[in-house]
């Protein structure tokens, strides 16, 4: 496969920040990406942009897609984005993408994929298919939202209140459309500052602390089981990073009797609260740094539940080396995967493939800055991940969502194949 032709342009995400789209063509048709961006960003992650500014990442990435067009690249298997990296090591060799920027890695690899796929008559996901029963991934959506996500205050200090249904996918979309419909109607009653809002995710805004949220969750819960007769687990995105400051700072806690927990204390706290509201999920429950505490939690953890994840995100950054560390401190047992906090798609191959060697269960993850790209829902049926946290409402999750829909249908409809 050859690339004929490319576009690159500068678009606006969810949050009305500068982003990068790139559109190739080839002579199966037009293939284009785009690239998400985070707030509560991990420090090891590689630089999104440019440090030089969103424009120099541009003009890199028309740069490369010139190059793969005038020197007649050819594209064939997953193995040759090395063609691509190698260009950019050129151009930029430092460890972090600091020059081009990993949006520009991320989205123009995802397009060649894209195009690489079209070229053998099939779609994402099939070409990155190896398994030949594929399972689709469990959404793990966000009801509730606090932390950095959200600009109201009061709100809770956790990131992300999250519902888990456990479920054929389509079953499980319209349980996370149910649970979020809950949500309202509950903060309706109990917070009486609720007007509806919603935050960056399309989570609700709340002046609830911690625990009255996570006590609302377990209502949540208790309605759709009576409700659908169907059982959702509940979990939390802690993103501790942006509490601590030499100690977890909290603000709004009602659980606990003083506000700033040494490590030892936010551990415990994590321990009472998964063993209080059940908690099947809590990501990045530690600071990014923290590999030790992680693993203090961890064999907390075991005694008290045996089926919780403890989940990095900032932790690892989907950083292979990292994902080594965390391993042989046993710090986790679950690990967010995000395409554009490694730029490199064969780097992020790996640290996937590193962990389900080592059994730690994977979720790929949207960013709270979105946009209508669908890719990491192909990417999550393609390498079999089996959790994909995308949020429940708004166009840029449902870009995502109904994609799922759509591949659930294609491979399981016995119907003849319109999809
Ligand atoms: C997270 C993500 C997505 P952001 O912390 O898991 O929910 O947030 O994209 O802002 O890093
Ligand atoms: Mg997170």
């Amino acid at each position: 496969m050859y690339v004929e032709d490319f576009d690159v342009r500068k678009i606006l995400n969810s949050r009305k920040e500068e982003t990068i789209a790139v559109r190739i063509k080839t002579k199966d048709g037009t293939f284009e990406t785009s690239a998400p961006s985070g707030k509560s960003r991990g420090k090891n992650e590689v630089f999104p942009f440019s440090s030089k500014g969103v424009e120099t990442s541009l003009q890199f990435a028309r740069a490369i897609c010139f190059k793969i067009v005038k020197e007649r690249i050819s594209f064939e298997t997953f193995q040759d984005l090395e063609k691509i990296e190698e260009i950019i090591k050129r151009l930029d060799n430092t460890t972090r993408f600091e020059l081009v920027g990993g949006n520009v890695v991320y989205t123009i690899e995802a397009s060649i994929l894209k195009a690489i796929a079209a070229s053998q008559k099939k779609e994402l996901w099939e070409f990155l298919l190896e398994e030949n029963k594929p399972k689709l991934p469990f959404p793990i959506g966000n009801c509730i939202g606090g932390g950095k996500h959200t600009n109201e205050k009061p709100k809770p200090d956790f990131q992300e209140f999250l519902v888990i249904p456990i479920l054929q996918f389509n079953e499980a979309y319209f349980v996370n459309l149910q649970a979020y419909k809950e949500a309202k109607r509950l903060l309706l009653e109990k917070d009486k500052f609720f007007c509806g809002k919603t935050n960056d995710e399309r989570a609700f805004v709340t002046s609830l602390a911690n625990e009255k949220v996570l006590e609302l969750m377990l209502e949540i819960k208790k309605r759709i089981s009576e409700k659908f007769g169907r059982n959702i687990e509940i979990g939390v995105d802690v993103a501790a990073t942006f509490l601590y400051e030499k100690k977890y700072n909290y603000s709004t806690s009602v659980f606990l009797n003083k506000k700033n927990l040494s490590e030892e204390e936010q551990i415990n706290y994590i321990c009472d609260l998964v063993e209080k509201y059940d908690l099947f999920y809590v990501e990045d429950p530690l600071h990014e740094e923290d590999f030790d505490g992680f693993s203090e939690l961890m064999k907390k953890i075991k005694k008290i539940s045996r089926k919780t994840l403890i989940v990095a995100d900032d932790l690892v950054c989907t950083n292979y080396h990292r994902l080594e560390k965390a391993i042989k401190k046993k710090s986790i047992n679950a690990l967010i995967l995000k395409p554009n906090q490694r730029g490199s798609l064969l780097e992020m191959k790996k640290t996937l493939d590193l962990a389900k060697k080592n059994g730690i269960v994977t979720i790929i993850s949207h960013r709270s800055g979105e946009t209508y790209d669908s890719t990491i829902a192909h990417l999550a049926v393609g390498w079999q991940i089996p959790f994909i946290k995308a949020g429940i409402l708004g166009k840029e999750r449902f870009a995502k969502l109904h994609e799922l829909l759509r591949i659930e249908r294609k491979i399981f409809s016995s119907r003849e194949k319109i999809y």
